[in-house]
């Protein structure tokens, strides 16, 4: 724990305090205070400054005050009031140090001497003299929370739009004795709440806390409605898992035990965003209590959950998964009208699905028209281990207020059950104070609490929630409970935490201290708490919902997790209004399907005027200029179309057909490139969005929303982010790049277990976009390899598409085809380097108007086969055409090293060499490629070339396709770089020696093992 010191850095807030009470009272605070602020340079009235010398010098004295001495010597009153102010923000910085968090009271709590007035020099003697109160919030409830103690009468309105600031009428210039004050401080900041937020910059957002908790001491007073609806949902939590510790014994089901209290808690939070207007809920949680939330929150059926329990599953699904992976959807009722929640889909690996909520949420608020997040509300629970410990968390909090990623702030509860499956010792588990510590990288105001104290944490919700709607701010709840048994319910904790859970064995459990409580405060009757166990098993027994528990005039809502029938997994076929509309897709649609990417010669041509217009006065870079000139003679037919050119022509053709396109990556409104320049940025430094203009967002005025986004630097929480958007917006074309393919290893847990597995375990369709920058170009050995091995190994189930387009055109059609096609796959592009600029890869406008993506490009020199080719311009020589009947040998290959084969050949004359390109590897292209094989009928030899050493690349997953199409007497070989531990050479003279063998490797007439020791042969 940090050495509690008022002292670090945090002196501004305690003359903040002293200012602010001059400012209300000039007299009221200690005459050297008023003579600083007196002197204070006045910003526009012309005050004078005046010496405040002694009183820096006393300040100044602070930091230097060994501890526990008073940092004032003299004892008169106005210095007192200086040091009960300091007393106060000690409590305020410090207060939740000793507050009363942990259920299991495994410690003492420590002593922080900051909050002992005898640190301050006051004593006893002082108690009863009263003092300025500075900015303590003391209100009328204040006052009478003091003067009855329980506080029964308060309420919790919702904020007006002004904040609930504005709601309390301050009790300003108030004094009250320093017992009153001391005892304020003390339930307000050391009771069930540990509230941290100090560190937070703008002044606004901590008076507003401030506000909140100091207006009622930190206390909630519910009134008895309320909490015997909190009880019954204690009771639902708990009697749940009991429920299924007894039906389904020694299960894996993850129980919520030790932290129920997060079902009244997700019970209440839901409840006050839908009386807040909130149309949109999507929660984000891992294993833990995920059964109680699908069943006490969400509506899922008992029944429907048993038979998961029984094996029975209702969706068939290729792979499935387990049930607490299992997302959910529902439409519940609230005082604002219906509500749409969404619980995510997840894997195991623990924190992955925060940025998927996120893209999600995003997606929707996009749907939603809802800029300020205001409607759609991300809500992720964590794990304590999981939220110290994982990276993405960080990633994700980074990316919570950029303007391409921002949702309007995420409510985060951190399940805090004090251990990570066998980790609980504090040396091990984490190096910060708290395992929420890395939310304060972004200025999250936290509240710990005690979930032993459930009036406490839902008027913590409260609190956060409305923060989140005021200023759309990230905000964490770190809900301090225990874990009752084991990790799961096949582990057995005392094997590794003896001494935690003898606390736990001796803990009743928070349901029945809430209902002992509520009993001996009349609230309920004897014997009631039980009645609603019999109620809640009786409703289990029958595999029903459990009767509606009565609503709350607080919360105001009827029942949340209502609407059982209505709750389907999401996915393909969700029937809420209030969810995408995925119905019109196919799941399993043929991948071939035909379908038109062609886009007429006018149409092309009316959409590159805007793509190449520079607005007036707009100053472009001269390299940008010069491409907006190529770009206009690509237009007018002069110049054959680049990769910049056909990417944004295909976007702008999908815009104007009604898909909006979402681009992010690393850099990638230029390209890293240079060659996309989606975005132009006025040399004359035009300020902010005035120096930047995104041609495609100018194409028509009925067009849809064109965004692209240069990412923060993370690759795991931005796909992540990206795949929750395509999975979320059927319509979109969503795009993530990579700055150079190998990065996207990164993000692995993304590709792994959501874009290659998410359909057949959840039945999620996603149209994710991934460009991947691949090619051999001795930039060393981190820049050449997009890694195409790892992508094909994943393939299987029609999963995902793995595509290397090596023209502008084959781009411009996959691109199209990716929207057009009535299902969606995630498609992994393999996209070139310095191809972008070759005049090879460039396509004439015929290329577009007409045809569409090969999956196999036939020989361009071959008669008949590769025909529409001949004659296309070229830096490469041409060559005579080939003969189909003279080939002896095709060699196929995918991307740039094409080029190199074609110039190799035309450079020899060869005529028995066919060269032909494989330009979706998966799913295979088998009818192409037989087509291909056929069209050579006396071709004796396939040879695979790759620039990929042989381990990597296509070779391994391609050569069981390829063995499948070769005729009686032909044999398969290879060309490829020697197998490497890394992808490329790091020394430039070695690449260009390698990628010249491996050319010639393809050439050689006798691919024998002794001249080509990577060579193997397949014989038929
Ligand atoms: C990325 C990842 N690493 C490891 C695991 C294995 N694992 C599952 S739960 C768990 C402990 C999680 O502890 P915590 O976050 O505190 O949540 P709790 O289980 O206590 O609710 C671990 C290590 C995992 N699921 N994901």
């Amino acid at each position: 724990m940090q050495d509690s010191s008022l002292l670090f850095g945090a002196n501004a807030p305690f003359i903040e305090e002293l200012y602010e009470q001059y400012l209300l009272d000039p007299n009221a605070v200690p005459n050297e205070w008023r003579a600083y602020f007196d002197a204070l340079p006045a910003l526009a009235n012309g005050a004078h400054d005046v010496a405040h010398s002694a009183i820096q010098r006393a300040f100044a004295a602070l930091p230097k005050a060994p501890a526990g001495n008073a940092p004032f010597p003299d004892a008169n009153l106005e210095c007192k009031q200086a040091r009960v102010l300091q007393l106060i923000n000690a409590h305020r910085f410090l207060g939740m140090h000793a507050a009363s968090l942990d259920p299991l009271n495994r410690y003492p709590r420590p002593v922080i001497a900051e909050l002992d007035p005898a640190h301050y020099g006051l004593g006893e003697a002082d108690m009863d003299s009263t003092f300025a109160t500075g900015s303590l919030l003391v209100t009328a409830s204040t006052r009478r929370c003091e003067a009855s103690g329980a506080g029964e009468a308060v309420s919790h309105p919702l904020p007006q739009a002004a904040g609930f600031a504005s709601n309390v009428s301050r009790d300003v210039g108030a004094r009250m004795t320093l017992r009153e004050i001391l005892k304020l401080l003390r339930q307000t900041y050391c009771g069930s709440i540990g509230a941290e937020y100090m560190y937070i910059g703008a002044v606004a957002q901590k008076r507003w806390i401030q506000n909140r908790l100091e207006s009622v001491r930190g206390q909630a007073g519910y009134a008895a409605a309320q909490r015997r609806r909190i009880l019954e949902r204690l009771t639902a939590a708990e009697t749940l898992e009991r429920y299924l510790h007894t039906k389904y014994v020694g299960q894996k089901r993850f129980s919520l035990e030790g932290g129920e209290t997060l079902i009244p808690l997700l019970d209440h939070l839901l409840q006050r965003c839908g009386a807040q207007g909130v149309q949109e809920a999507v929660i984000g949680m891992a294993h833990r209590g995920r059964l109680n939330v699908l069943v006490n929150i969400l509506g899922k059926l008992p029944k429907v959950l048993f038979a998961e329990f029984e094996g029975i599953h209702t969706e068939h699904l290729t792979s499935g998964d387990v049930k607490y992976h299992q997302g959910f959807s529902a439409d519940i009722e609230t005082k604002g009208g219906v509500m749409h929640i969404a619980l995510a889909f997840n894997p195991s690996h623990l924190e992955i699905v925060n940025p998927v909520v996120e893209g999600s949420v995003r997606a929707r608020q996009h749907r939603r028209k809802d800029f300020d997040g205001s409607k759609v509300v991300p809500i992720l629970l964590h794990g304590d281990a999981a939220f110290a410990g994982q990276g993405v968390v960080m990633e994700m909090l980074s990316m919570s207020q950029t303007r391409g990623y921002h949702t309007g702030g995420t409510v985060h509860v951190v399940i805090n059950n004090q251990i990570g499956f066998t980790a609980s010792d504090m040396r091990d588990t984490r190096s910060s104070t708290w395992c929420s510590d890395v939310a304060k990288m972004i200025d999250a105001p936290i509240f710990h609490v005690n979930a032993d104290d459930p009036d406490a944490v839902l008027l913590v919700t409260e609190i956060v929630l409305d923060y989140r709607m005021q200023f759309h701010k990230d905000v964490v709840i770190d809900l301090v409970c225990f874990r009752k048994l084991g990790h799961n319910e096949q582990d057995e904790p005392l094997v590794t935490q003896p001494l935690i859970y003898r606390f736990v064995r001796q803990h009743p459990g928070t349901r029945a201290l809430y209902a002992q409580h509520l009993t001996e405060q009349g609230v309920i009757r004897v014997g009631e708490a039980d009645a609603m166990i019999a109620a809640y098993r009786n409703a289990m027994d029958e595999g029903r919902n459990p009767p509606t528990p009565s609503s709350s005039p607080l919360s105001g809502g009827e029942r949340s997790g209502s609407s059982p029938d209505k709750g389907r997994p999401g996915g393909v076929g969700s029937d809420s209004k209030l969810a995408a509309d995925w119905k019109k897709l196919q799941r399993d649609i043929a991948w071939n399907i035909a379908v038109d990417t062609a886009v007429p010669l006018d149409r092309l041509r009316q959409l590159a005027a805007p793509l190449t217009t520079i607005p007036q006065n707009f100053v472009l870079h001269p390299r940008v200029q010069k491409i907006v000139e190529d770009r206009i003679a690509m237009a007018r037919g002069d110049l054959p179309l680049d990769w910049g050119m056909a990417e944004n022509l295909a976007y702008a053709t999908l815009l104007t057909e009604g898909y909006p396109v979402r681009l992010s990556g690393q850099d990638s409104r230029r390209g890293t490139f240079f060659h996309r320049h989606a975005t132009w940025h006025d040399q004359d430094h035009k300020e902010g969005d005035e120096g930047v203009y995104t041609p495609l967002q100018h194409l028509a005025p009925a067009q849809a929303d064109f965004i692209a986004i240069d990412s923060l630097l993370s690759e795991e929480a931005v796909l992540g982010f990206e795949y929750g958007y395509a999975t979320a917006e059927p319509d979109s074309l969503v795009l993530w790049e990579a700055q150079f393919g190998d990065f996207a290893n990164g993000a692995q847990v993304v590709i792994d277990q959501f874009i290659a597995s998410g359909e057949v375990k959840w039945g999620r369709l996603c149209g994710l976009v991934m460009l991947l920058p691949h090619g051999y170009e001795g930039q060393g050995a981190e820049h050449s390899s997009g890694r195409i091995e790892r992508y094909l190994q994943l393939c299987a189930d029609y999963n995902i598409q793995v595509c290397v387009p090596s023209t502008a055109a084959q781009m411009f059609h996959l691109l199209r085809r990716q929207m057009l096609r009535q299902t969606r796959k995630p498609l992994i592009v393999f996209t070139p380097k310095s191809l972008l600029r070759s005049k090879d890869a460039a396509s004439p406008l015929a290329e577009f108007t007409q045809g569409k993506f090969q999956p196999v490009i036939g020989d361009m020199d071959a008669h008949d086969v590769g025909a529409q080719f001949i004659g296309r311009p070229s830096n490469i020589a041409q060559q005579a055409a080939l003969l189909p009947n003279n080939v002896r040998r095709i060699i196929a290959c995918s991307g740039k090293v094409y080029y190199d084969l074609l110039a190799a050949r035309r450079a020899k004359g060869s005529q028995d060499m066919a060269i032909i390109r494989v330009e979706q590897l998966y799913p295979f292209p088998h009818d192409d490629f037989t087509a291909q094989i056929a069209a050579y009928p006396n071709a004796t030899e396939l040879v695979w070339c790759q620039e990929e050493p042989g381990n990597q690349g296509a070779w391994h997953h391609i050569q069981h396709y390829l063995l499948r199409h070769l005729r009686k007497g032909m044999r398969l070989d290879y060309a490829l770089r020697a197998s490497s531990a890394a992808p490329a050479a790091g020394y430039l003279a070695v690449h260009q020696e390698q990628q010249k063998a491996v050319i010639e490797a393809a050439f050689r007439p006798d691919l024998d093992v002794k001249n080509n020791p990577g060579a193997r042969r397949h014989a038929n």
